[in-house]
């Protein structure tokens, strides 16, 4: 750690990222000396290459606007690179390079061949219209398309990048490559090339690792209630799995405060979710103003003041501190399963911890997602699309694996389950074995 903070001094994130991964593997580390030979540590925690674009368009004024644009390629000793792309104003090449790194360990945690990537700009899409969005994707993929390829480099979405900007990086890729096969980029639309079920897929394999996780502990999520942040597309995904699962979600919540729903959330408030994100607004409020009765917004609240049994962070990273981890447990919150990726400190992971609060990892939660965008490459490559079941029962099936790699890696002496140590291991030992088989490179 010393020596990478030395090497890349405020980069807090990816700092973070790599930190809490050393501290996990650390024991099992030292027991394979001929991880320590091959110097696989040193190898792991660099990218294997980063791409930096300058992207220039020209906004509705007539205006032209200047960002920057990158791609991440982390680690491809597993499969081809394959993460999301994020634009927010606040990306930088530290924000990416965690992300990346999470990656690598996530998407080997999906029991499926893929390496570790991501990218992005810090284009912001807040207050921008449908037109400005599309003009920036094309400018984008203007540079983008050079570095990824169906077995190279396969990106998606992540933050600011749902179905509309995958449709207009895709329409951009085809027109420049001339090539039109379907295996770019994942979290296309259903009618070219998408899987059933992308959209859902991270908000619903966070609720079925959830419901492995209360089993294991011998609880259940009927008639919990449950707070989640964020009103994207996970978050969405996530209400609507809990609401199937018959919990009770009683907050959303934005940037600007949080929407209290003391009945529960409603299937047409879900829906609404959607408009929300595609307004561009960033704005919860919104909620409460088209739901009056129903949504309570309150100023400048986060969701973690609204009492609850589980709180899934479903928005960005580190969004939920220490404190937020104290007033959690003040309102009787038992449960925290990480939906976003690094959504917690490490002072309120320790505080979870030691505190008997059930926490477990984004790496594992969230990783629904990335395993639905793998099962989206293989329908690509098959030239078929299954079905909304084949799909959901595959995602099934992988987010049980991941909560048993958990178990087998994290079992502490007393039978409970670490499930930051599990992920993080079991991630490791599959990239590390995977590194040090394919020679020095
Ligand atoms: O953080 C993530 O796993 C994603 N944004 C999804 C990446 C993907 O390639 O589907």
């Amino acid at each position: 750690m010393a020596m990478l903070q030395a090497k890349h001094p405020g980069e807090s994130e990816y700092l973070q990222a790599v930190q809490e991964v050393l501290e996990s593997i650390e024991e099992i580390y030292n027991q394979h000396p001929e991880f320590e030979k091959a110097k696989i540590v040193e190898r792991m925690v660099e990218p294997d290459r980063i791409f930096t674009f300058r992207v220039t368009w020209v906004d509705d004024r007539g205006e032209v606007q200047s960002n920057l644009g990158y791609r991440v390629q982390f680690n491809s000793a597993i499969g081809p690179y394959k993460g999301g792309l994020r634009f927010h104003r606040a990306v930088t090449p530290s924000m990416l390079k965690f992300l990346g790194f999470e990656q690598t360990f996530k998407n080997a945690l999906t029991t499926l061949p893929m390496g570790g990537a991501k990218g992005g700009s810090d284009f912001d899409p807040v207050g921008k219209s449908d037109a400005e969005i599309m003009r920036f994707c094309q400018a984008f993929m203007l540079e983008l398309w050079r570095c990824i390829g169906p077995d190279q480099d396969i990106p998606a979405g992540d933050v600011g990048v749902g179905g509309r900007e995958i449709g207009f990086l895709n329409g951009m890729y085809q027109k420049l490559a001339r090539e039109y096969h379907t295996g770019v980029l994942t979290g296309k639309g259903a009618t070219w090339g998408g899987s059933i079920l992308r959209p859902e897929a991270t908000g619903f394999g966070a609720l079925y690792f959830t419901q492995h996780l209360l089993h294991k502990a011998g609880k259940d999520i009927k008639d919990k209630k449950v707070v989640i942040s964020g009103f994207g597309n996970v978050a969405w995904g996530a209400v609507k799995k809990a609401m199937q699962l018959g919990a009770k979600v009683v907050a959303i919540s934005g940037p600007d405060g949080v929407c209290v729903v003391p009945d529960g959330m409603t299937a047409e408030m879900n829906d609404y979710m959607l408009d929300m994100r595609a307004s561009n607004r960033n704005m919860v409020e919104d909620m409460a103003v088209k739901f009056p009765g129903k949504a309570q917004f309150i100023a400048g609240k986060k969701a973690w003041s609204v009492p609850c049994d589980i709180a899934l962070p479903c928005a960005f990273q580190n969004e939920l501190s220490e404190d937020d981890a104290k007033e959690l447990k003040a309102n009787g919150c038992w449960c925290c399963c990480e939906v976003s990726n690094m959504g917690c400190q490490p002072g309120a992971i320790h505080f979870f911890q030691n505190n008997g609060i059930l926490f477990a990892p984004g790496k594992a939660v969230n990783a629904g997602g990335v395993a639905t965008s793998g099962l989206e490459m293989t329908q690509n490559a098959a030239h078929l699309s299954w079905t909304a079941q084949e799909v959901d029962d595959r995602l099934h099936q992988i987010m049980q694996s991941i909560h048993e790699q958990c178990v087998k890696f994290g079992t502490r002496a007393d039978g409970s389950v670490d499930y930051v140590k599990g992920a993080n291991i079991a991630g490791f030992m599959k990239v590390a074995t995977a590194m040090l088989e394919q020679g020095i490179i």
